[in-house]
């Protein structure tokens, strides 16, 4: 689809050059509210709206003919129109598979018209408060679209058998379902909309962007970090990485030498504990060799503090283990002999960010038998929906390291922050 996009002061800005370009038919296809500029979640920039138009059927025929909330209504209700072919193809491509199970379908239903909303209500405040700008057919239009999908937010909202009271206000419903959708569980996006609610009088309510950033106040506040290895109080920093098979331990250990050593400049060793032989460390090795850092292998406790001992001129040591199922109590129990002491090494649990939270939860509970420190969560690249990361933060209050989000080493390593999390969740910067 041939889509143009502008960012401009207001509607009648966009309007103008819609006509332009794409002539008197285009279509307004969404309009959201942007900030330009730096700041957390660039809220200090100025504030932009974001207008996307398509040319009108007459212009080109292959254009997809205007989009509307019913359309999609009709599809979900299995009508004549696929909702991959009219509303959601709009926003976003969804997977051609009729085979979905309910909830992702309602998803992905769910999530253009939430998109769509937003839009819809930023574009009304915008033009309301700029009279002259009016396109009386536009907000026309605008006003039916929005009494459509608040029909069926509603509808949808007690299909799926969750918070549809119809006294929530809306925009808390529609940040509920976002929520939700994004995999936080229920009774978690339940208690902070609860709570929002509660705090927040009838006019910011009306106000979909302060809602939302009221949301992500609540929850920076419920997320601890660590800020990577920055906060370590002690001058040498010893961290080990433990965890399940293939989480991506060792390529993360790389990653975070690396950082070590280029950010801040700072002399890096390597460990590898390797307890049943595994050789699994060739990668680790072939890596300090190139960046010229010690490195060894060890199998017991006595050694790796005879080891870290003999490192003390160094400011990082990273140390990697190997990889078992949290199910193996044998491995465990060996592993909780080298990493049983609080205090000196900084133990981090990895997991992937791809697992289901109940596997997440046995990971956590079973490798809790030794003291953990923080978390790191690895492939985030390869997850479509970031709510399992604070289930697990609020449900076990332990606070992030770094987070990984690719295959490769050392880019696709971030320190974990407030600000990058929450709007992995509520894509507040609108990437
Ligand atoms: N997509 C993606 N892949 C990753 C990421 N981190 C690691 N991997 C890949 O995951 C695979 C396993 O990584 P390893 O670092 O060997 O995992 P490990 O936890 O050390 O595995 P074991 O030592 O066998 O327990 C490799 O193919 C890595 O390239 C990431 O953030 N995103
Ligand atoms: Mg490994």
């Amino acid at each position: 689809m041939n889509l143009k996009r502008y960012r401009v002061n207001n509607i009648k800005e966009a309007l103008k050059f819609i006509k332009r370009d794409l002539g008197p038919d285009a279509l307004i296809v969404s309009t959201r509210q942007v900030k330009e500029g730096k700041g957390a979640f660039g809220m200090f920039g100025k504030k932009m709206l974001e207008v996307t138009a398509a040319p009108g059927e007459k212009k080109n025929p292959s254009v997809a003919s205007k989009v509307t909330t019913k359309k999609a209504l009709e599809s979900y209700r299995g009508g004549k129109d696929s909702v991959e072919d009219t509303f959601a193809d709009t926003f976003m491509r969804p997977q051609k598979n009729s085979a979905l199970p309910v909830a992702d379908q309602t998803r992905n239903i769910m999530l253009p018209i939430q998109k769509e909303l937003q839009g819809i209500q930023l574009t009304l405040g915008d033009l309301s408060s700029q009279p002259n700008a009016l396109d009386k057919h536009l907000v026309g239009e605008l006003k039916n679209e929005l009494g459509e999908m608040r029909h069926m937010i509603h509808v949808l909202a007690s299909r799926s058998g969750n918070l549809s009271d119809p006294d929530i206000p809306e925009n808390l419903l529609l940040l509920y379902q976002q929520m939700k959708f994004s995999g936080l569980e229920e009774k978690f996006a339940r208690r902070l909309v609860m709570e929002a609610e509660r705090n927040l009088n009838g006019d910011d309510l009306e106000n979909f962007a302060y809602v939302k950033i009221f949301l992500a106040r609540m929850l920076m506040k419920i997320i601890k970090i660590t800020r990577g290895l920055e906060g370590v109080k002690s001058s040498q920093r010893i961290l080990a990485l433990l965890g399940p098979t293939g989480v991506g331990k060792t390529t993360t250990v790389v990653k975070i030498a690396a950082e070590q050593m280029r950010k801040h400049k700072r002399k890096v060793a390597l460990i590898s504990v390797d307890t049943n032989n595994r050789s699994s460390s060739e990668q680790l090795r072939a890596f300090a060799k190139l960046i010229k850092a010690p490195f060894s292998t060890v199998k017991e406790k006595a050694e790796l503090n005879r080891l870290i001992n003999s490192y003390e001129d160094y400011d990082s040591i990273i140390i990697d283990t190997e990889g078992f199922s949290q199910r193996n109590d044998e491995q465990l129990f060996e592993m909780r002999e080298i990493f049983d002491e609080r205090g000196r090494i900084q133990n981090s649990l990895v997991l992937s960010a791809t697992s289901k939270d109940v596997d997440m939860i046995e990971v956590t509970r079973k490798f809790g038998c030794m003291p953990i420190d923080s978390i790191i969560f690895t492939k985030l690249d390869e997850s479509a929906t970031y709510g399992s990361l604070f289930n697990h933060a609020i449900r076990f209050k332990k606070p992030l390291s770094y987070l990984t989000l690719g295959q490769k080493v050392p880019e696709d390593l971030e320190v974990a922050s407030r600000e990058r999390l929450v709007d992995l969740l509520l894509n507040i910067s609108g990437k």
